[in-house]
């Protein structure tokens, strides 16, 4: 099927394009840079960022919204991930984490999908840890410092692919779709 994704985030856009063509879907780019709506969850802001988009867009597609949740600063950053990374970055992280022993941390991924009528949202999830140090040169923002299995997701190139949040939210979602 070919599927309209809506992001400003060429990283993502890459990874969803690959991961949707190992499911026999063509997935095309519409490159909006739309407001970054503020709730308290990334549901919420996937799901108000597809309401008002599909007001403009009026044909289906979906878009996704990304967070890290750090288990030891209550899930900091979470829904201001993208504002975090934008000013603290990954070296603010390693400092805010500095001293911390408890290191778990996940990434939530939240498809938001206009079918032409209606939006559904689709979630996936992955458990890592934040590493103490950047390490690796792949992917796209928090990449470096996200430890699965002793590497960062940075490191583990096409890899990531198989097991991210991404990658498990597009599974629930293209399920869905057939
Ligand atoms: P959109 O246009 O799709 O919203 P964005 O970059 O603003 O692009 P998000 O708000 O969903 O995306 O992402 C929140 C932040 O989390 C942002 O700084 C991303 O770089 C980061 N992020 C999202 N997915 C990630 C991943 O797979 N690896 C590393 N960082 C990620």
């Amino acid at each position: 099927m070919r599927l309209l994704f809506i992001t400003s985030n060429e990283g993502k856009f890459r990874e969803v394009k690959e991961i949707g063509k190992g499911y026999g879907h063509e997935i095309e780019w519409l490159r909006i840079e739309y407001e970054e709506l503020q709730g308290n969850t990334i549901e919420e802001i996937a799901k108000k960022s597809a309401d008002l988009l599909s007001k403009e867009v009026k044909k289906p597609f979906f878009l996704e919204d990304s967070g890290l949740v750090i288990h030891a600063l209550n899930g900091f950053p979470g829904p201001y991930s993208s504002y975090v990374f934008k000013t603290i970055g990954n070296k603010g992280i390693i400092k805010l984490m500095d001293g911390v022993e408890n290191r778990r941390a996940k990434f939530i991924a939240v498809i938001a999908y206009f079918d032409g009528k209606d939006v559904k949202t689709f979630k996936g999830e992955v458990e890592g840890e934040i590493a103490t140090e950047m390490r690796g040169e792949h992917g796209f923002g928090y990449d470096p410092i996200f430890l699965y299995n002793g590497r960062t997701f940075a490191e583990m190139g096409d890899e990531k692919n198989l097991v991210s949040h991404r990658r498990r939210a597009l599974e629930v979602f293209f399920s869905s779709i057939g």
